[in-house]
């Protein structure tokens, strides 16, 4: 049976007939690096906030198609550890979406069954954020359904790098022959260490690069781009992204 899903775009969205989606297939993980708000807003004379906020919306729309597609988990790049160097003004309106974002859709989320998590370093962030997150992450912890997770403050490198120190002084301690060290171990001290890997990626607006995403975890995975910015893309473009990843697995013999 193919996998329908509502279009509920506000407005002028042609309305397109559902590719079909073979629901036994239906990636696990998926990541998705969610770009081009800012040139989205600039394309239209509005400040990068804008198309901030707008992509906001896109991601209550695509976490809502994910949990009824049956997606496992849904990892976000919503803030890197390079994002610090933009203007202030900038950072301090993208640390309030989380709130902003809680405020309205954490009811949604619990009613779906949603679990919320985070990667990267998050006691760095501001106290209103962290606040924010933390109280979503403690109503959803018990929810078996999707679980969205948040990378904030992340970083591949300095998650790596990370581990490596971690593993390191338990050598020193004694605690762990350096022989013993291998995959499973490193991946067990990464953020990700209770998840499966994703077993896709999508990246919007064109650009083809990782930029320091996940950059152990994605080492099996399919990687999907286009050149539609992030509050352009839709339940269209995510269902897409799929019915290729099944198309790939076909042919190239994974299923
Ligand atoms: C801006 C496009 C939701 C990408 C999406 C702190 C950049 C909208 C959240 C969010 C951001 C994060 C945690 C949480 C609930 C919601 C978010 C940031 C940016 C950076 F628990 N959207 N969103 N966080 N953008």
């Amino acid at each position: 049976m193919p996998i329908k899903f509502p279009f509920k775009k506000d407005k002028k969205q042609p309305r397109t007939e559902p590719l079909g989606l073979e629901e036994n297939h239906i990636p696990k993980h998926v990541a998705i690096i969610m770009d081009g708000n800012g040139r989205w807003a600039k394309n239209r004379g509005m400040p990068r906030i804008a198309g901030h906020k707008e992509g906001m919306g896109v991601v209550k729309r695509i976490v809502r198609y994910a949990s009824d597609v049956g997606v496992k988990v849904l990892t976000l790049y919503a803030f890197s550890t390079e994002n610090w160097k933009r203007p202030k003004n900038e950072v301090d309106f993208l640390m309030k979406l989380p709130v902003d974002f809680l405020s309205t859709y954490l009811p949604e989320l619990i009613e779906r069954n949603v679990q919320v998590r985070t990667i990267g370093d998050f006691d760095v962030l501001p106290a209103h954020t962290q606040k924010a997150v933390k109280e979503a992450m403690e109503k959803t912890k018990d929810n078996d359904g999707l679980i969205l997770n948040f990378a904030l403050n992340y970083g591949s490198r300095f998650e790596m790098v990370h581990a490596v120190k971690q593993i390191a002084s338990r050598v020193q301690e004694g605690e762990v022959d350096i022989s013993d060290i291998d995959e499973s171990m490193f991946s067990q001290e990464l953020y990700t260490s209770e998840l499966i890997e994703p077993d896709l990626l999508i990246r919007t607006s064109g650009e083809q690069r990782l930029s320091n995403f996940l950059l152990w975890q994605l080492a099996y995975a399919e990687f999907w781009f286009t050149e539609v910015y992030w509050p352009d893309f839709d339940e269209s473009h995510f269902e897409k992204a799929l019915y290729d990843f099944q198309n790939r697995k076909r042919r190239f013999g994974g299923v």
